[in-house]
């Protein structure tokens, strides 16, 4: 440095053009569709969102272990039994490995488990509602992991390093859980009329709620833009719902079942398919707790919390204690 340079700065002001050159590197790494990863700086509101989303989304897949494991003492066969068992088994790793990503922004996994359980964090509403037969399992496989493939693969691209990384395995499988439901469908379809009368009514109601999982219109959606800014989120909620129902007609078709919505037909101009109108008010109420099975849910979620509290007790005090032995 020449004796002639300015003072380099130092206080506030070096602290206010370090903050802005780690902000021009965040929204470079963004631009160039580099991914972020845990270590590198990122603004507080793009850490919380990921954590809002993330939890949400763990917190889904476990809760959304309830209503297809109450068929598991019930199901039709051991080979229906063992797929079930599976799928279940697969939620609750998606689960496990969401938990992780979250807990590499700082959120800690136990907290995140308290704010479900006192209602301070979501989870998706499609899991306040009861399955009534074993159609029904069928129907979860072929609509709600369909709608979750629609509104997943995209999030493999998300800007966050292991929230894409984890989303990668999550799909494959969620492919596998779409395919098992189907599959369970057209068995049934082929069976007798009562078999195919509880396809009919599974299919009439899960249809709305489906819809519902991709969220408020985008209108309505207070978090859409900035995700989408952030790259954490890749389409509007309005685009997947879109691309979900153009992908689901044809399959139902195929199934031989009627999508309950008398309004749903092709666009010939378009290519898409037109649908009637939600009913945005049952989903605010699923949201707000008030879903057929909302407070079920969450009760067995607190109970399986409390009773297994010894579990993490015992294993924690076991990891302490091998801890603190010296190594051999
Ligand atoms: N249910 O501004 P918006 C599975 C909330 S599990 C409940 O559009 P965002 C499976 C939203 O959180 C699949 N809440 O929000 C498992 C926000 O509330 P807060 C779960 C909903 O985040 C087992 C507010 O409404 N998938 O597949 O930009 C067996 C405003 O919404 C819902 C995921 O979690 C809803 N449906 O977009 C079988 C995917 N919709 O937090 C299958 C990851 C909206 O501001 N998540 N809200 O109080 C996402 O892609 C996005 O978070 C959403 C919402 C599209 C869901």
């Amino acid at each position: 440095m020449s004796i002639d340079s300015p003072p380099a700065p130092a206080g506030p002001a070096a602290d206010g053009l370090a903050a802005q050159a780690l902000q021009r590197q965040f929204e470079e790494t963004l631009a160039a569709d580099h991914r972020i990863e845990p270590r590198d700086w990122m603004p507080d509101g793009y850490r919380k969102t990921l954590v809002r989303q993330i939890a949400q989304h763990a917190h889904s897949e476990i809760i959304g272990m309830q209503p297809e494991g109450d068929w598991l003492l019930s199901a039709p066969s051991l080979r229906r039994k063992a797929i079930l068992l599976a799928k279940v088994q697969d939620e609750a790793g998606h689960g496990l490995y969401l938990y992780s990503a979250a807990e590499t922004l700082g959120a800690d996994r136990a907290d995140l488990t308290d704010k479900l359980i006192e209602g301070r964090q979501k989870y998706s509403s499609i899991f306040s509602y009861p399955t009534r037969s074993y159609a029904d399992v069928g129907v979860i496989g072929w609509l709600v992991d369909g709608a979750a493939i629609c509104n997943q693969v995209p999030l493999c691209r998300s800007s966050y390093g292991p929230y894409a990384r984890a989303m990668i395995r999550i799909c494959k499988e969620e492919s596998f859980h779409q395919r098992q439901g189907y599959e369970l469908l057209l068995t049934m379809m082929r069976g007798t009329p009562e078999q195919q009368a509880m396809v009919q009514d599974a299919v009439d109601r899960w249809w709305w709620p489906s819809l519902m999982m991709f969220g408020p219109p985008d209108a309505d959606s207070p978090n859409s833009a900035q995700s989408m800014a952030w790259g954490i989120k890749r389409h509007s909620n309005d685009e997947l719902r879109q691309r979900y129902v153009d992908m689901t007609v044809p399959q139902a078709e195929f199934l031989g079942v009627t999508l309950p919505d008398p309004e749903l037909s092709l666009d010939p101009a378009t290519g898409r398919h037109r649908f009637g109108a939600i009913d945005w008010d049952e989903f605010r109420r699923v949201l707000a707790g008030g879903g057929p099975r909302s407070a079920e849910r969450i009760a067995r979620r607190r109970a399986a919390r409390d009773d297994n509290a010894w579990v993490v007790e015992a294993a924690t005090a076991y990891a302490d204690k091998h801890a603190s032995e010296p190594r051999s």
